[in-house]
């Protein structure tokens, strides 16, 4: 434990970053599995839903943004996607990326209602430069507004033999990750961020992923955190069959509070009943409301750190180079601190504040007609539903390869599913109806030409594309 408090002491990293840390660690030397039992939970049968809310008083709500801030958690970097930039920098709609969308939300909110919204990232070391270059190009008013940049810690990553703090003197800069979300507490904290952000009478604090377009900041979930004084908001959504995997909520016997149990805190006997999604019907968003008195006063209370149950990564130090040693990465997930609030609680919203960027499938459709930007700068469904999109993992899975094989994004506004099977590179042009099937059978690839298909496809053209050679 000396040395890796020494470790973090030497980079600067505050009390409140250390502690946390420390309780991670020691977490992973007890060899603490966080296994939530299926008997120790009681399923969550009925919640609060957006849509019975629309009513709410909406006379205060001047003064109710006035005391908001909306962060987005912009400290990951997108790699299972291929990226080694800020996820929020990749480009979404007519040369826009997810940030100039969000800052334009922002913007929006701010004249529509004549009041100053605070907008808030939380970058890591990784998404910090990268993300401040791009707001300098576009958007130079919201880089110098105060306290726009939540700069979160870092963590050593943990020699996975000797539990010691890894070296790795080839790029000392792969000895340090980001320590999650979860790290959003400390990294508060420990800047004076919150107290800062409490002294500028800012009450309210709305959290979401910056990859989520359709985490907007909604007036009546606003008006409703405010009305009821809860501490602590989770918005979730109904599973269904494709949500098992996420975690889900549920309430703890003991002591009758809210909780996240991911599946990795799922044991192989419980497996069936964490994936019966009739019986445990929500899960998390990550669209999070925090009353920042009440977490000032929790975190208070818990002696600087909130206890969050550890999520053990294993990893290389160089995750580009297996041969590297093995390291324990310590993460904590936000959302996991529904249970350490007194006044804690979740509603349920549709389908529609949830839509993450998290595969390359996602992007695709985000990019094509299936989806619109408005007036406002939120992006919605062009039709009823979202058309369901699998490319082949083997030539699709990252940003750069999809985006040799893509000339342009192929209408799928008419569209219920793509299947793609084989390196097919998408001509200009393209209008997919119904259920479509595009089969290239070689590992060379091969060109789908402009028009409109509707049912399997294998008529293809040879084409070069240098970026998959
Ligand atoms: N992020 C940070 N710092 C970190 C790690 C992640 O800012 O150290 C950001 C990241 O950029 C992204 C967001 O946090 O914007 C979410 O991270 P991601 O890895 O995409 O999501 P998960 O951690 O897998 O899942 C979260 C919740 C889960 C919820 C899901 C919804 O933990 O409960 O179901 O989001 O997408």
């Amino acid at each position: 434990m000396e040395k890796v408090v020494a470790k973090m002491q030497d980079a600067g990293l505050s009390k409140a970053a250390i502690d946390a840390f420390k309780q991670n660690y020691e977490q992973l030397v007890a060899g603490a599995t966080g296994l939530v039992p299926e008997s120790d939970i009681e399923a969550i049968d009925k919640l609060p839903r957006l849509d019975d809310m629309q009513s709410s008083d909406k006379s205060d709500l001047k003064k109710l943004l006035s005391q908001t801030a909306v962060l987005k958690l912009n400290g990951g970097l997108g790699t299972s996607m291929g990226l080694e930039k800020a996820k929020s920098l990749l480009e979404v709609k007519d040369g826009k990326t997810f940030l100039d969308l969000i800052a334009e939300q922002i913007k929006h909110t701010r004249k529509e209602f004549g009041s100053q919204v605070r907008f808030v990232l939380m970058n890591s070391f990784s998404t910090s430069e990268d993300t401040k270059e791009h707001l300098a190009k576009a958007h130079g008013d919201l880089l110098k507004e105060r306290n726009l940049e939540l700069l979160q810690n870092k963590s050593p990553k943990i020699d996975a033999k000797s539990l010691e703090p890894i070296t790795y003197p080839e790029d000392p800069d792969l000895e340090w990750c980001p320590p999650g979300h979860g790290d959003i507490y400390p990294s508060l904290l420990g800047s004076g961020f919150l107290d800062s952000l409490i002294k500028d009478g800012i009450k309210y604090l709305f959290v979401s992923n910056s990859d989520n377009l359709g985490a907007t900041l909604d007036l009546d979930l606003l008006s409703y955190f405010a009305a009821e004084n809860k501490a602590f908001l989770m918005e979730v959504a109904e599973r269904t069959a494709a949500d098992k995997k996420g975690g889900h909520l549920a309430k703890r016997k003991s002591d009758g509070r809210l909780i996240l149990r991911e599946s990795a805190q799922t044991r192989d006997e419980d497996k069936d009943a964490f994936e019966d999604v009739t019986k445990h019907k929500f899960f998390n968003t990550n669209n999070l409301w925090v009353n920042l008195d009440a977490l000032q006063e929790t975190l208070k209370s818990a002696g600087g750190v909130l206890k969050l149950p550890l999520i053990k990564n294993k990893k290389t130090v160089n995750p580009r180079d297996s041969s590297t040693p093995a390291v324990f990465q310590l993460e904590t997930a936000m959302g996991s601190a529904i249970e350490c609030f007194n006044n804690a609680g979740a509603v349920v919203v549709p389908r529609h504040r949830f839509a993450p960027v998290k595969t390359c499938n996602d992007l695709f459709i985000l990019r094509s007609d299936a989806y619109k930007v408005t007036e406002a700068s939120t992006v919605v469904l062009a039709g009823k539903t979202c058309p369901s999109v699998k490319l082949d993992d083997k030539y699709y899975k990252l940003v750069d390869k999809m985006e040799a094989l893509t000339e342009a994004p192929p209408s799928l506004i008419g569209c219920k599913s793509v299947t793609v099977k084989g390196p097919v590179k998408f001509k200009r042009g393209i209008v997919f109806k119904g259920d479509v099937l595009v089969v290239n059978e070689s590992s060379e690839p091969k060109a789908l030409e402009a028009g409109t298909y509707s049912e399997q496809v294998k008529a293809l053209t040879p084409v070069q594309v240098p970026a998959l050679a």
